[in-house]
């Protein structure tokens, strides 16, 4: 009978398991496919939600999401609606709404490891709040103690 019950309480831990996948993460099977194809080291930017359209990927940061330099250029403005991070440094990406890293931030760290869906979020760090989806237009490596609680999810 002993037996019986331990079965039974690990199968319980399985089918829990198994309604419960990684709840915290918004788990998104596009965004697993495109962060393990990723390059190590980078951030990477999408127009459309679940990793769809790359916009680009950088290793660096880029201060204008609108301008002809960098990683990120011209109509890669205001049009992100999900975010990947393979970085390795242990660094978080800090984006902002405004391009030169102005207006309100919002961060994605290394164990985040995507943001499949902006419409979900709000660029919380400044005076204010904005919307995350369709806005960033610089982004930044930063510690985590720089992101200031307004962590993307
Ligand atoms: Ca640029
Ligand atoms: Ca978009
Ligand atoms: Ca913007």
């Amino acid at each position: 009978m002993r037996k019986i019950s331990i079965l039974l309480a690990t199968l319980g831990l399985v089918v829990t398991g198994a309604l419960f996948p990684v709840a915290s993460a918004q788990a998104s099977a596009a965004c697993d496919t495109a962060w393990n194809a990723a390059t190590p080291g980078r951030f990477g930017a999408f127009e459309d939600i679940h990793c769809a359209g790359v916009l680009g990927s950088d290793a660096d940061d880029d201060p204008n999401w609108a301008d002809s330099v960098g990683s990120f250029q011209g109509s890669d403005n205001d049009k992100a609606s999900s975010l990947l991070h393979k970085g390795n440094s242990g660094l978080a990406v800090r984006v902002w709404s405004d391009a030169n890293y102005r207006g309100n931030f919002g961060c994605i760290t290394k164990d985040e490891k995507y943001v499949s869906d902006l419409h979900d979020n709000y660029l919380t760090g400044g005076t204010d709040k904005f919307r995350a989806w369709d806005s960033i237009s610089s982004h930044e490596w930063v510690s985590e103690a720089y992101c200031y609680g307004a962590f993307l999810s």
